[in-house]
C-alpha cells in the first residue's frame, strides 16, 4: 500500500517520526477500501436479492438474521483497534514525548499574513522579549533588542535553517489569523493560531542535499519541453557539453526554454533534473489572499553547516 500511496504523491519522508505515520496512512487506506468494497458489494446484492420482480409484496417485517449487526459490530471493533491501538499511541508520542531543552534545538515560529517569521534564540539559549507595540516592517516579531536576552537573538523571514539528526522544537503562533505550519517532507502539520503558542517536533534525517540527490531523475526531453513550466522549475544535476566541447547546460542551472532548445539539438534527449528546493515551508491554511505567496524554505544542514550559518548570520548583529 505505502508504494501506491507514493505512486499517487506521497512525498520522500525525511523525518524520523515519518515511516510510522506513513505506515499508519497505509493502514487506514487500507480499511477504507476494505469498507469501500464490502458495503458497495452489500448494497449492490440488497438492490438485487430485493427486487420488485421478486417482492411484489412489501414485507413489513424485514430481515431476522443479525449477519448484518455481526458485521456492524465488527467493524466499529476494527476501528476501535485502529484508533486506541495505533492512532492514540502514535499522537501520544508527538504531544507528549517531548525531547529535552538540553538535547533539543528550540526557535519559535510566528505566522502572518503572508510569511513565517523564524526565531532563534542565539548562544544564549533564551528567546529575547518580544512586545507587540514594537512590531514594524524591519522588526516583524517586535522583538526588543534593549532587552538583555534580545542582543543576540536571530530571525529569520521565510527561512528556517536547522541541523540534521537533531529534535527541533518549534513553539508555533501567529501574529493575525489562522494559518497551518506545515513541512510535507517532514511529516509536519500544525495549525498556528494567533494568541496560543503551540509546541512540536520533529527530527529531520536528511539534508537538503541529500533530499535533492534523492529526489533527482531522468527525464526524456523534446523540443516540445520548451514551454514545459514544470520542467523549467527544476535544475539540471549533471554538467552537458556538446560533440565540440561547448556547454550547454551546468549542474545546478534552470532547465530554461533556451537550455532544451540547445541540448535537444546537440542531440541529448535525456538529463537528470531535480527541484532546487524541495524543502519547503507550507501555509495549509487558506488564511486570505495572499495564500498563495505564504511559502518559506527549509534548509536542513550538517551540524557544521549549521553553526556556521548561525554564526555568519549573528556577525551581522
Ligand atoms: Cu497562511
Amino acid at each position: 500500500m505505502l508504494e501506491i500511496l507514493r505512486s499517487l504523491g506521497l512525498p520522500l519522508d525525511a523525518s524520523a517520526h515519518g515511516p510510522a505515520l506513513d505506515q499508519m496512512t497505509a493502514v487506514v487506506h487500507w480499511l477504507m477500501l476494505i469498507l469501500f468494497v464490502g458495503w458497495g458489494s452489500f448494497f449492490a446484492y440488497t438492490l438485487f436479492r430485493f427486487r420488485k420482480s421478486r417482492n411484489p409484496q412489501a414485507d413489513y417485517v424485514g430481515v431476522k438474521s443479525h449477519i448484518s449487526s455481526y458485521l456492524e459490530v465488527g467493524v466499529a471493533v476494527f476501528e476501535a483497534v485502529l484508533l486506541i491501538g495505533f492512532a492514540v499511541p502514535l499522537w501520544a508520542e508527538r504531544v507528549n514525548e517531548f525531547p529535552s531543552e538540553s538535547e533539543a534545538l528550540t526557535i519559535r515560529v510566528v505566522g502572518e499574513q503572508f510569511a513565517w517569521n523564524i526565531h532563534y534564540p542565539g548562544a544564549d539559549g533564551k528567546f529575547g522579549r518580544t512586545d507587540i507595540k514594537l512590531v514594524s516592517a524591519d522588526n516583524p516579531l517586535g522583538l526588543d533588542r534593549e532587552d538583555p536576552d534580545a542582543k543576540d537573538d536571530i530571525w529569520t523571514v521565510n527561512q528556517l535553517n536547522l541541523p540534521v539528526n537533531r529534535p527541533v522544537i518549534i513553539r508555533l503562533t501567529s501574529k493575525d489569523v489562522i494559518h497551518s505550519f506545515a513541512l510535507p517532507l517532514f511529516r509536519v502539520k500544525q495549525d498556528a493560531i494567533p494568541g496560543e503558542v503551540i509546541p512540536l517536533w520533529f527530527t529531520p534525517t536528511m539534508t537538503t542535499a541529500q533530499i535533492i540527490e534523492a529526489s533527482t531523475k531522468k527525464v526524456t526531453i523534446s523540443l516540445a519541453d520548451t514551454s514545459n513550466t514544470v520542467l523549467q522549475a527544476m535544475v539540471a544535476r549533471a554538467d552537458y557539453v556538446g560533440s565540440d566541447g561547448t556547454a550547454l547546460l551546468s549542474k545546478d542551472d534552470p532547465i530554461t526554454a533556451e537550455a532544451v532548445r540547445l541540448l535537444v539539438n546537440a542531440g541529448v534527449t535525456e538529463i537528470t533534473v531535480a527541484h532546487p528546493t524541495p524543502t519547503e515551508i507550507a501555509c495549509a491554511q487558506l488564511c486570505g489572499l495572499g495564500h498563495f505567496r505564504m511559502k518559506g524554505f527549509v534548509t536542513i544542514q550538517t551540524e557544521e553547516e549549521f553553526k556556521a550559518w548561525l554564526e555568519e548570520e549573528a556577525s551581522y548583529l
